[in-house]
């Protein structure tokens, strides 16, 4: 089977520039949406002139160009979005309703993958204010790529190790704590962690995969369902030192929002959903026909936390 063609939009993006790599490294001719809006975005650009250094092309339109952006989707067969949406970068998921129109438009898509890539909105209809704001807005795209009939394959990564590993889970850095460590109720709720790079190569295996098709898969590989206890522990082993640990009831955990920044209350949702209620690991995959990436890629050889701790050590 011929491999598809891929456009990457939001591709310097920090999930996106791994999109880029993981499609580059399959086989895939690749072509990166480059936006004029990049200015004097130096280091945008040279990431995009090193991404055609490596073999990809650069298709130039802003997302609100709608001619630009069908001239552009019309030469690919599959489009991965990466747009933006983390409240303390330059959330702007909504965008992607320009591109759901242009591939609409088009009509040759085969296959569109929306900016996902986290807990599963469809099961965060319950989800706390104001952190609900990116399933819902997840959730609208998902409305939007169904009415248009487009292909689709939605892919719930659970945490990017960068954000919940190295510090151990905690808020407002990304680095290992030094003496104690706030626990979340018991600590023993199970989450699941991923390697980025390994989210970008589970993703492109999906794009031609009849098995994904209009489905959502779920990346939990066995190895990497952990606790924050078994993370601490993990790291506790690799530094040779041991934590304080101070376990914060829930209520005291959700009150932190009260008087903070509107970023820090979306993460402070985000963080009881996954450490107390367990929205990661309290259901199974497969009963709605779902898919699991590590069951449908056995091959991929993902990469287990404490090796990936090990680069903080
Ligand atoms: P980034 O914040 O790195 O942004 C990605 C890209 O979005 C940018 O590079 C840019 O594209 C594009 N973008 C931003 N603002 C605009 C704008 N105004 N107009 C057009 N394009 C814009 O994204 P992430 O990699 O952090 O997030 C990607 C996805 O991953 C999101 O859906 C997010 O919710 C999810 N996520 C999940 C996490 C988890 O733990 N599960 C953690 C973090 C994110 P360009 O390259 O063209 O400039
Ligand atoms: C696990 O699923 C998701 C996670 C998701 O679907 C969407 C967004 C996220 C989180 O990744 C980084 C952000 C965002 C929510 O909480 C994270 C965060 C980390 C927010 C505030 C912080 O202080 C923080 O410190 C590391």
């Amino acid at each position: 089977m011929e491999k598809s063609r891929v456009l990457v939009v939001g591709g310097t993006g920090y999930l996106g520039r791994r999109m880029v790599k993981a499609s580059l490294a399959q086989g895939h001719e690749t072509c990166v949406l480059m936006r004029p809006e990049i200015g004097l975005d130096i280091d945008k650009l040279q990431m995009l002139l090193s991404f055609k250094a490596q073999g990809a092309r650069l298709l130039e339109a802003s997302l609100d160009d709608h001619r630009g952006l069908v001239a552009a989707v019309k030469q690919v067969d599959v489009v991965v979005s990466a747009m933006s949406g983390v409240h303390f970068r330059s959330h702007n998921l909504l965008l992607q309703l320009k591109l759901v129109e242009a591939i609409k438009e088009a009509g040759n898509v085969k296959r569109f993958l929306p900016s996902e890539f986290g807990m599963d909105p469809a099961r965060m209809g319950h989800a706390l204010e104001p952190g609900r704001v990116t399933f819902d807005e997840k959730m609208e795209i998902r409305k939007a790529i169904e009415e248009a009939n487009i292909g689709h394959t939605y892919i719930s990564a659970n945490c990017f190790a960068a954000y919940f590993v190295p510090n151990l889970c905690q808020m407002r850095t990304l680095l290992p704590p030094k003496e104690k460590v706030n626990v979340y109720g018991d600590g023993n709720v199970k989450a699941i962690f991923m390697d980025e790079d390994d989210i970008a190569t589970y993703t492109i295996k999906t794009i031609d995969d009849p098995r994904a098709l209009n489905k959502t898969v779920y990346l939990r590989p066995l190895e990497n369902i952990l606790s924050q206890n078994e993370l601490i522990a993990k790291w506790e082993k690799l530094s040779g030192k041991a934590l304080e640990k101070i376990p914060i009831p829930s209520a005291e955990f959700l009150a932190s929002m009260e008087g903070t920044d509107l970023a820090n209350q979306v993460g402070v949702g985000h963080y009881h959903h996954i450490f107390y209620e367990g929205c990661l690991t309290n259901f199974a995959i497969g009963d709605d026909g779902e898919e699991e990436g590590s069951l449908l890629y056995p091959e991929v050889q993902y990469t287990r936390m404490e090796e990936y701790m090990e680069r903080y050590a």
